[in-house]
């Protein structure tokens, strides 16, 4: 079940109980709502965002980075469900990352017609530990990429409850998500929710 799909980066098919994280992103939400942020550039960013955990990552014109108070709300981000923190650990166990401690989640929600283009993650004060990636609702397609923004992108699809882990050579991978395609989900209705676990300050 478990596919590698790059130096350091595997696919765990169904990992995540999918159905059972989606009461944790409605109390996030509810204390830290979704929103559009705007890139440095002042335009707005098709993806929805929101965090839990101590840092979350926020865009705006300053720029891109992790704060621990939410601009929106003027207090710090929702804490982590425990039971996202437990996930995210042992997903990157089993990708062979022992050791993962998530400081900060970020929870991005695609609508149909809504992508996230090429980019590589380095907001992050360190890049030694990896990346977990949760798939949850409306089915997706990961292009996924190498080091080098000529290296050549390759596509795979992503379900409710998979879960991606990106560590050693492939953290800092150029990657994105292709415009999500209309559909429902049983438990989710007309979205894609993600949420993406770093090891983002200081150590
Ligand atoms: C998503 N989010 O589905 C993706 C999942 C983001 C973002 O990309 O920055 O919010 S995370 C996929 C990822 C993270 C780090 C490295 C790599 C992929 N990679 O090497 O391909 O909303
Ligand atoms: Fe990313």
């Amino acid at each position: 079940r478990d596919e590698a799909i790059g130096p350091g980066a595997m696919i765990l098919r169904g990992f995540a109980p999918g159905d059972a994280l989606l009461d944790g992103v409605e109390q996030v939400a509810r204390l830290s709502p979704f929103r559009h942020m705007l890139t440095p550039g002042g335009r707005q960013i098709g993806v929805e965002m929101t965090n839990c955990g101590p840092l979350g990552w926020v865009s705006d014109r300053r720029g891109y980075r992790y704060e621990a108070v939410d601009p929106a709300t003027g207090s710090p981000w929702p804490a982590m469900p425990t039971d996202f923190a437990a996930l995210a650990k042992a997903a990157a166990a089993q990708a062979g990352f022992a050791g993962f401690h998530p400081d900060a989640c970020l929870v991005n929600r695609y609508a149909p017609g809504v992508k996230m283009g090429l980019h590589q993650d380095r907001d992050e004060a360190g890049f030694d530990a990896p990346i977990v990636s949760v798939s949850l609702g409306l089915p997706a397609t990961f292009q996924f990429g190498g080091t080098d923004r000529k290296d050549p992108i390759v596509r795979h699809a992503v379900a409710h409850g998979d879960v991606v882990v990106w560590g050693g050579p492939s953290r800092l991978a150029w990657h994105g998500i292709l415009t999500l395609k209309p559909g429902e989900h049983p438990q989710l209705g007309r979205c894609r929710i993600n949420l993406t676990f770093r090891q983002a300050g200081q150590r």
